[in-house]
């Protein structure tokens, strides 16, 4: 980092304050990661300089001769990990992955489908704020209210009912295996496209711990930075048929030059997801998931249909008198890192609702296992149970920065730092 620190004292001390936080806290938003050092690498690399608009030997720059070796090859990867006809790596991330299906797919005014956002859906599925909502007419599904699951019968319903021309299977905040052959059946039988959002999943599916969508989605769409563990970015896998629709929606239709640095990067992490170990890590996500959202049960939260199938568990903190800022804002104060959440029927606003959301993968990166979910539970408990209590806060916040120090961050190496460790707790802003 010796040219960062002489160049932009201020950015590089950012970066080193940001390291020791990832460090030094329990991050447990389930969208977020630690990716590895040789992804950062790539991410990193000088790939960030050439302009290559277009496909590999189709492209309106020259100089390709490497760009277009790399590219190929990441395809190649995402084809051979998901058992996909064809990828696409070029998506600057999931939102405009997302669109560029609904542009190659749809016209506008069509309907999609999709899971409402406060009962777990995305932005991108059809919600009222987003370009997807307004562009497009957005009909939602909901959980059921009392089991907190999705009812296939009440979206075969919907869908008869409302004939969409594309129908979205994919979750922020949903807890539970989504039954993908279902909502293949459900598009076939109302002629709707059906678009399989795996973002939150992609690691758990190529892991072995949770059901694909490819024999039965038309198009798959993922980010590549949260379980999968490799860069921001994001990819389209579809079948053969529909590649040059997708190919074209991507560019020209919605980008400009492929971010090559994140192309190399997520064939990096391709790479390392197709390893035995990887398969280790996602399974080991689901049995850590699994261990806090029972330690939490047996200290009286309610989930979100009880439990979790995957790597997300969602809180409802409306016995607790607190709200899922306050305790989500307290909880960051104590080093433990979520985000606050709506749960479905939420009566309360999504700037303060009733829940929190958490998550094992990043956690579970660090090699963290059953008897530190164990004490995460206890923790949580401990600040949302003391909620005013700063005292008690900064004591677990202490005994949060002890266990990190027993488990690195991939990818976080204190000593590319010219400077000495910092005294975390006065120099992280907390
Ligand atoms: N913002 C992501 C999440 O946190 O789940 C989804 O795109």
């Amino acid at each position: 980092m010796h040219a960062l620190k002489s160049v932009d004292p201020e950015i590089y001390n950012l970066l080193l304050q940001e390291s020791c936080y990832q460090l030094e806290s329990i991050r447990l938003i389930p969208s977020e990661n630690y990716c590895s050092k040789a992804v950062l690498e790539a991410s990193g690399s000088i790939f960030t300089n050439k302009y290559s608009e277009g496909y590999p030997g189709r492209r309106y720059y020259e100089g390709q001769r490497y760009i277009d070796q790399l590219e190929t090859l990441v395809c190649q990867r995402a084809c051979a990990l998901f058992g996909a006809e064809h990828a696409n790596v070029q998506p600057y991330s999931g939102s405009p992955a997302n669109l560029a299906v609904y542009l190659a797919l749809l016209k506008p005014g069509d309907a999609i489908m999709g899971l409402s956002l406060p009962h777990g859906g995305h932005l991108t599925h059809g919600w009222d704020v987003s370009v997807t909502g307004r562009f497009w007419r957005a009909v939602r599904y909901t959980v059921d209210r009392e089991s907190g699951r999705i009812d296939y019968d009440a979206v075969r319903d919907l869908a008869k009912k409302e004939k969409p021309q594309i129908i979205v299977a994919g979750a922020t905040a949903y807890p539970r295996t989504l039954d993908f052959k279902a909502f293949g059946e459900i598009a076939r039988e109302v002629g709707a496209y059906f678009l399989a959002d795996i973002a939150h999943i992609a690691g758990l599916i190529v892991g072995g711990v949770h059901p694909s969508p490819i024999p039965y989605a038309d198009v798959v769409t993922t980010t590549t930075h949260k379980t999968l563990r490799g860069p921001r970015g994001a990819m389209i896998m579809c079948r053969a048929a529909l590649a040059e629709q997708i190919d074209r929606a991507v560019f020209p239709g919605l980008q400009g030059g492929p971010h090559n640095h994140t192309t190399a990067a997520i064939g990096v992490a391709l790479k390392e997801a197709s390893t035995p170990a990887f398969r280790d890590y996602a399974r080991q996500v689901v049995i850590n998931a699994k261990v806090l959202a029972e330690e939490l049960l047996a200290r009286g939260f309610n989930l979100v249909s009880g439990g979790t199938d995957n790597h997300l568990i969602l809180v409802d903190l409306s016995n607790k008198s607190v709200t899922g800022k306050q305790a989500a804002k307290a909880l960051d104060r104590a080093g433990i890192v979520c985000n606050y959440n709506t749960v479905p029927y939420d009566p309360r606003k999504p700037f303060n609702p009733s829940g929190i959301r958490l998550g094992s993968p990043a956690v579970t990166s660090r090699g963290m296992g059953p008897s530190e979910m164990r004490q995460i539970a206890s923790w949580i408990d401990e600040v949302i149970s003391h909620i005013d209590d700063e005292a008690r806060i900064a004591k677990v916040a202490h005994e949060v920065r002890e266990m990190c120090r027993q488990f690195p961050a991939p990818g976080i190496l204190l000593e590319d730092f010219e400077d000495s460790r910092p005294s975390t707790q006065s120099q992280i802003n907390r």
